[in-house]
């Protein structure tokens, strides 16, 4: 078995392809107050671990997406689908725990795209794999993780870096290739406030080589980070000035009400960007509602040009039953000449989403997004795509 796992893992290793994953903030503010009720003791926390309404309750990486842990297999297969917990997934998701120190998990995606005539995207009419990933934990202590990602699709995107963890308030150090913390982190890297930000595909989720630290207290959590952040950044890329990027989140988080805010600086040769920006969810009865905005101001040095602009996003879901989730979807980019917001002729977006999850470890998404411009043209979206994860 373990041998089986490590040919799969070297030979994604050769193949040297991978995406990353995302986390999915929805849950977290969906599920809250059932997983990680405010008062008494509950169900799947791990012992030893606070409660956190953060992304680092599910997930092995303290800011989110990639590789779950315990709990969140658990979560999986017991809130997540239609169908309800079995003997047979409650040991199908124990298995992942591979021995007291290696665990492995994984990310399948593969997508249906069908874009109206007039759209810029390549993918008109296209199947594809948007990701298939594995990843790898081994954590020889409680305080120290390994962390590997790799896979094929979106060359050159992997999460690697050794976690220090389980520091005191539950804080952590993360050294290795990652994805700085900024904003929400929603799994789907179209959206604008990670596209014309650069945490999309284009430019390698906006990955980059550095160190973080970060904390996830009962309510209040921060992470922040220096990296590279040179003018080819992205996995693997080299310094080659002596400046840094850095970037922060952190916030209070609830059951039910999260207020966060979010900043990042990057200077090198060709360009200097700053972000800022605030984001928010709610949950009530069967609603979830998200929210971020942010603030860019990018410098184009060479030129000597400035664009400064703003970015909205909201979201509203529904849980219409157990794993039936429906949303609604509005985002705006607008900027001072249209370098940022423009380039794909878009300026709103509306999208319809269904999410479903009909079997443990499975989803399926079909969504609708409708673009409006300035002037007009035909380039609207259909989604679907069907997402394994382990
Ligand atoms: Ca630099
Ligand atoms: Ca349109």
């Amino acid at each position: 078995m373990y041998i089986h796992a490590i040919i799969l893992i070297l030979s994604s290793v050769i193949l040297g392809f991978s995406t990353p994953a995302w986390s999915l903030p929805q849950f977290d503010i969906q599920f809250g107050s059932v997983l990680f009720p405010e008062k008494g003791h509950e169900v799947h926390h791990q012992e030893e671990q606070p409660i956190t309404y953060d992304c680092r309750a599910c997930h092995i990486n303290p800011t989110g997406g990639g590789m779950r842990n315990a709990h969140g297999r658990q979560f999986s297969i017991e809130r997540l689908p239609i169908t309800e917990k079995t003997d047979a997934t409650e040991k199908a998701a124990g298995s992942a725990q591979l021995n007291e120190y290696l665990s492995i998990g994984t990310d399948i995606r593969f997508a249906y795209l069908r874009t109206e005539d007039e759209a810029t995207s390549r993918f008109e009419d296209s199947f594809f794999p948007m990701q298939a990933d594995l990843y790898i934990a081994f954590s020889p202590t409680d305080y120290l993780t390994f962390y590997y990602q790799d896979g094929v699709e979106a060359s050159g995107s992997r999460e690697t870096f050794v976690l220090f963890q389980n520091l005191p308030y539950n804080s952590h150090i993360k050294a290795g290739r990652f994805t700085p913390p900024y904003g929400l982190k929603l799994d789907d890297h179209t959206t604008y406030i990670r596209e014309k930000l650069g945490f999309g595909a284009d430019d390698s989720f906006g990955q980059d080589s550095g160190l973080e630290v970060g904390f996830g207290g009962h309510r209040l959590f921060g992470n922040a980070a220096i990296f590279n952040g040179g003018p080819f950044g992205g996995p693997g890329s080299a310094d080659d000035n002596n400046d840094k990027g850095f970037s922060a989140t952190g916030g209070w988080k609830s059951s039910s009400f999260w207020l966060a805010g979010s900043f990042y600086n990057n200077e090198n040769e060709l360009e200097a960007k700053t972000y800022a920006g605030g984001y928010a969810a709610f949950h009530f009865w069967r609603l979830n509602l998200l929210g971020e905005w942010d603030h860019f101001e990018v410098d184009h040095l060479i030129a000597s040009t400035e664009n400064t602009g703003s970015l909205y996003f909201g979201e509203i879901g529904i849980s219409l039953l157990k794993g039936v989730n429906a949303m609604v979807r509005y985002e705006r980019c607008e900027d001072d000449d249209g370098s940022t917001c423009i380039d794909d002729d878009t300026l709103d977006r509306l999208t319809f989403g269904f999410y479903l999850y009909p079997s443990p470890f499975t989803e399926f998404i079909i969504q609708y997004r409708k673009n409006s411009e300035d002037t007009e043209i035909d380039n609207d979206r259909f989604l679907a795509m069907l997402h394994l994860f382990y």
